[in-house]
């Protein structure tokens, strides 16, 4: 299989695969530099509104932010609540190499992040504020009782992609090393406090050395109720392939949900020797793909819908 090789989420993904690959084949770097920067490019990016800087705000109006990095079980990372900093994933970076810890949030990830030097932002754009305003205005003209997560997925044929939010990459460069990270703002007017799929190990990514690595994109709440990302990669590690692992990831949601047409998730699967795949719940999901000889968008050749 090809190698190096880098992948991520959404058609933003080739954005995020332009920084990483830099990193991914230059010597001293490798596949956790490139997973870190591919985050870092789109995180920095105001014009993508659903990571990072930008990212569009909870209901209360504050943007708040969740990512993870990840080489191994014992080697892991994650920031949740972060509402000050840019870059998440370089803060969970730091909770892997630099405390004992998994997961840190809110005030003690801002903490960690000052500590080593990084520089606090405000993460609410203009344009977001805008947003947010108009949503809260529509809001109190027509009340709606359904929940904070079911309003942020929207409706119309832009809630295809500007509303699905996380960017995942997967990486596995010339070392065989294998690493993952996620980075993300959420659901759009999310009820204040709720953390997704993205930070927690297992859930929004997982990454195993000696099986495979998985991260997952989507409604966050529907991967965290199967453990998706581990899921998909005990599968792998049970002997399904990667297509067959990310098959039974979706699978398993559809079974354990009343879906409606506008919940999606999309997860990308790699095996060890650099076989990958992907599937979603629905059309619209695509792969960014990187490697010496290619640099390319990829639709899941499998989805659910029925
Ligand atoms: C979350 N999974 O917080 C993220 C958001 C996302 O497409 O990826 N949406 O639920």
């Amino acid at each position: 299989m090809t190698r190096p090789l880098i992948l991520a989420t959404w058609t933003y993904g080739r954005q995020a695969n332009a920084a990483g690959w830099p990193h991914l084949v230059r010597d001293g770097g490798g596949a956790l530099d490139a997973v870190e920067h591919a985050c870092r490019a789109i995180e920095a990016d105001p014009a993508n509104m659903t990571v990072g800087y930008g990212g569009r705000p909870d209901a209360a109006g504050e943007v708040t932010l969740d990512a993870a990095v990840m080489l191994s079980p014992s080697r892991r990372g994650g920031v949740c609540f972060v509402r000050r900093f840019m870059h998440p994933t370089s803060i969970a970076r730091l909770v892997m190499e630099k405390t004992p810890h998994v997961l840190l949030a809110g005030d003690g990830a801002e903490r960690l992040a000052q500590a080593h030097g990084l520089g606090p932002t405000d993460l609410l754009t203009d344009e977001a504020r805008r947003q947010w305003q108009a949503w809260r205005a529509g809001r109190e003209a027509a009340p709606v009782a359904r929940p904070n997560v079911e309003e942020a997925r929207g409706s119309g044929p832009e809630s295809a992609e500007a509303d699905h939010d996380t960017v995942g990459v997967l990486a596995l460069d010339a070392r065989n090393v294998m690493a993952g990270a996620c980075s993300t703002s959420g659901l759009a007017w999310k009820a204040p406090g709720r953390v997704g799929d993205s930070p927690i190990v297992g859930h929004g990514l997982y990454v195993d050395p000696a099986r495979g690595a998985a991260v997952a994109t989507g409604l966050g709440e529907l991967v965290m109720g199967v453990c998706g990302t581990f899921l998909a990669v005990e599968r792998m590690g049970q002997g399904d392939t990667p297509r067959e692992a990310a098959q039974a990831v979706i699978r398993r949601v559809a079974e354990a949900y009343d879906l409606t047409g506008e919940h999606q998730v999309g997860i990308i699967t790699l095996a060890p020797s650099g076989e990958w795949s992907s599937a979603a719940l629905r059309p619209g999901f695509r792969v960014a793909v990187r490697t010496a000889d290619r640099d390319d968008l990829v639709e899941p050749d499998w989805v659910h819908v029925r």
